[in-house]
């Protein structure tokens, strides 16, 4: 299937015969062309990649030729509503804004389910990542990936005790990318550390064996402790210990990319502690790649203030270096799941970095005396010592039951409030069995003893050979479940809303299709809480259910509060019953200077009858070099209150191209009589042919306009570059009849 660009996704075609869908590839893919200059549009540029063939460029890019630059850093965003086939079209709107690193993180506590979920829906309280779901959706991203002329990646975890049997199903499946780390497991999720650690091994030998990139887990002891930046010196102990051990177990380094987090935000001073501990990390492992997460920890509802943030941590990245940047959204707290903030949350990633390319070439980290050094040398050696006390305290699962992991002390300070999990405790205790001296897997990519070598050599490497392969050598192994729920499955959801997807109606949405639910931003003259119920109120009245303030601020404790207030419609609008006018037609300022310095152009204006509103027609003449005048239309104004016949003999004489008149007064019809007037007498004199005549001002239609003889009307809102396309046009069409 191709996608044509004005035309949506079919989701059903996705779904139709997935059970025999395989990926067309396996493995991570990297951002292409980055280490070299590149000239996009009318720039040079240092950092950037291979720009997309199909995209969407941020808002401002018509300035600059619809440039789309594309950053070195891979671009993540989290997509997970709940409804898959949602999601796909989401992946679509992400991939054209620049994302090309797509994770399925759930609603639901993925880590906590004991089996690799096949043919479940959303279960309860969230979704399991199931095998439909996956293959949908990477189905869905090939084609995704082929419109936008570059590979994507697809994401999700390799967590919990089914962790391996989800590393296996990923393989499968042709998922690209994984978190992956036992150490996640042990302290958030109170998996048994021996348990975790043996899955872990299976797991990442998987990975490995499937080129699927891993991402760690130590970025949540940032978000889970009680003061972030305390914890720096401890990230750095589990990213070490996550990638060393993926390496034994099978994973390239170029495939293991550490989750590091700037620790703080503003209003602390977070340059001066994030970006030492960025320079750190990055030393101590520089032969693994980067995952850039933004902080999460100190983000409240604000989107501006997120951005802020997201964009300070992008400088992070800029300084030193992100293989992949991940975009975060406040609405992963405030229940607005995902959607078009998440697009915004790419367009920051994309902008900031298109903003500072190049950056490195004229700045330079003062990385060899002063704060930044000092600092550098202090949290490695924190991190050091971290590391050596693990080990004189018997190693990593004895730390663990000491409590050194996420205690809220600056190491070695310790305020003795860390996890504590036991060795012989936790979910999935007593699971691991010492393997038999005759065992023996026929399975590829397994991690550890295997008594292969008695069946011969060459099924040492290769056990599954032994059974003519497993799953991953003969795909047709693989047992393909669909949804089991009779009434929550995706076949039922489409049908709720075929409507929508089939008919000119539409509703608005944020997280579903045909979801009616809409944001809207408010300002309120009154203190915080009453603010906060005040607008409920406004909501309810508005006739919206399920009202909900997402995000309130305070603009002054007396004088006022915004607030953002979620809710729902249930009413659609029928696209087909809309009376749009034709899109005003605006040419580009290169096109349209171009032709006024190949053929001059001359106008004269002025504001007829009475009417001494002169400030319509200079906005259009030449306000700020914003009119007509920027692209060189030579003009002339003639006053206020002129007569239309002395503009008519001042645009003879002068022997002008067109004449502009403005009014804003307009009872008893007064500027259109005017303009019938005018439009008359240039008749009579014989050059209506000849001139092009405008009628502008506050009040003013173009329908009417017409009808009173003009060659258009221009109304409220109008600026020189609409009446300059319309001039440029007129007079080429003029010249045409001639
Ligand atoms: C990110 N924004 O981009 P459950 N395994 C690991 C994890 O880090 C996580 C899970 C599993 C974040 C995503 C935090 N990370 C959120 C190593 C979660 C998720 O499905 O909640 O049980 O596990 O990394």
């Amino acid at each position: 299937m191709e996608l044509k660009r004005n035309e949506k996704l079919d989701v059903e075609y996705i779904l139709k015969d997935i059970d025999k869908y395989r990926p067309r590839r396996r493995g991570w893919h990297w951002r292409e062309g980055t280490e070299e200059k590149r000239q996009i549009g009318k720039f040079e540029y240092f950092d950037m990649s291979e720009p997309l063939d199909q995209s969407q460029p941020l808002p401002a890019a018509k300035y600059f030729d619809d440039i789309d630059p594309q950053g070195k850093s891979v671009i993540t965003t989290e997509i997970a509503s709940g409804r898959f086939e949602d999601d796909i079209r989401r992946m679509r709107m992400a991939a054209w804004h620049g994302a090309d690193h797509l994770m399925v993180i759930r609603t639901a506590g993925q880590s906590h389910f004991e089996n690799l979920i096949e043919g479940t829906p959303q279960g309860i309280g969230g979704i399991p990542i199931t095998r439909k779901q996956v293959r949908a959706q990477r189905k869905a991203l090939d084609f995704i990936e082929d419109e936008v002329g570059r590979p994507i990646n697809y994401h999700s975890y390799v967590s919990g005790v089914a962790g391996p049997e989800y590393a296996v199903m990923f393989a499968e499946e042709g998922v690209n990318g994984a978190h992956q780390d036992p150490q996640y497991n042990v302290l958030y999720r109170n998996i048994n550390m021996i348990r975790s650690f043996v899955d872990a091994a299976e797991a990442k030998s998987i990975l490995g064996w499937a080129n699927i990139a891993q991402i760690d887990g130590a970025h949540n002891a940032n978000a889970t402790a009680r003061e972030a930046w305390k914890v720096m010196p401890e990230l750095m102990v589990q990213h070490g210990i996550n990638s060393m051990f993926s390496v034994k177990a099978g994973i390239k380094k170029e495939n293991i990319c550490l989750s590091t987090v700037p620790p703080t935000a503003p209003p602390a001073p977070c340059m001066r502690l994030d970006l030492p501990y960025a320079v750190a990390l990055r030393e101590l492992f520089r032969d693994y790649k980067m995952r850039a997460q933004m902080n999460t920890k100190y983000m409240e509802a604000s989107t501006r203030e997120a951005t802020v943030t997201h964009v300070l941590n992008l400088l992070i990245s800029q300084l030193t270096r992100a293989e992949i940047q991940s975009t975060i959204t406040p609405d992963e707290g405030r229940n607005v799941p995902w959607h078009i903030y998440n697009i915004e949350a790419i367009d920051t990633a994309k902008q900031a970095f298109a903003g500072m390319d190049g950056l490195t070439s004229m700045l330079e980290i003062k990385r060899d005396t002063g704060e930044l050094a000092d600092k550098v040398r202090e949290l490695k050696e924190r991190a050091i010592l971290f590391m050596e006390e693990m080990i004189d305290d018997g190693g990593y699962f004895e730390a663990v039951e000491d409590g050194f992991f996420v205690d809220s002390g600056y190491y070695p300070e310790r305020n003795g409030d860390g996890i504590i999990r036991k060795i012989d405790g936790g979910v999935g205790e007593g699971t691991v069995y010492e393997r038999d001296e005759d065992y023996m897997a026929p399975v590829t990519a397994h991690f550890g003893y295997n008594n292969v070598a008695q069946y011969g050599e060459e099924f040492v490497e290769d056990p599954a050979k032994l059974i003519g392969g497993g799953t991953f050598e003969d795909p047709s192994k693989i047992i393909f479940i669909d949804e089991l729920d009779p009434n929550d499955n995706v076949n039922v959801r489409l049908k709720e809303v075929e409507e929508l997807r089939k008919s000119s109606k539409i509703k608005p949405e944020v997280q579903w299709l045909g979801d009616g639910i809409i944001l809207i931003t408010l300002f309120l003259p009154t203190d915080e809480r009453t603010a906060e119920f005040a607008a409920i109120e406004i909501g309810k009245k508005m006739g919206l259910k399920d009202v909900e303030v997402i995000q309130k601020e305070i603009m002054q404790e007396a004088e006022g509060t915004r607030i953002e207030l979620k809710g729902m419609i249930d009413f659609s609008i029928d696209i087909d019953d809309l009376v749009i006018p034709p899109k005003p037609k605006i040419m580009s300022e290169d096109e349209i200077r171009a032709d006024i310095s190949e053929n001059p152009m001359k106008v004269v204006g002025a504001t007829v009858g009475e009417d001494e509103h002169s400030v319509g027609i200079r906005e259009i003449i030449d306000i700020k070099h914003g009119g007509i005048e920027k692209y060189g239309i030579e003009s002339e104004i003639l006053g206020t209150s002129v007569s239309v016949e002395k503009l008519l003999d001042a645009a003879i004489e002068t022997d002008a191209d067109a004449i502009l008149t403005s009014t804003i007064i307009s009872h008893d019809d007064i500027h259109y009589k005017n303009m019938k007037k005018l439009h008359e007498l240039a008749i009579e004199k014989g050059v209506r042919d000849k001139i092009i005549i405008i009628g502008g001002g506050t009040q003013v239609s173009n329908e009417l306009a017409v009808e009173a003889g003009m060659d258009a009307g221009f109304g409220r809102g109008t600026k020189g570059e609409h009446v300059a396309t319309f001039l440029v046009e007129k007079r080429r069409e003029m010249q045409n009849e001639d």
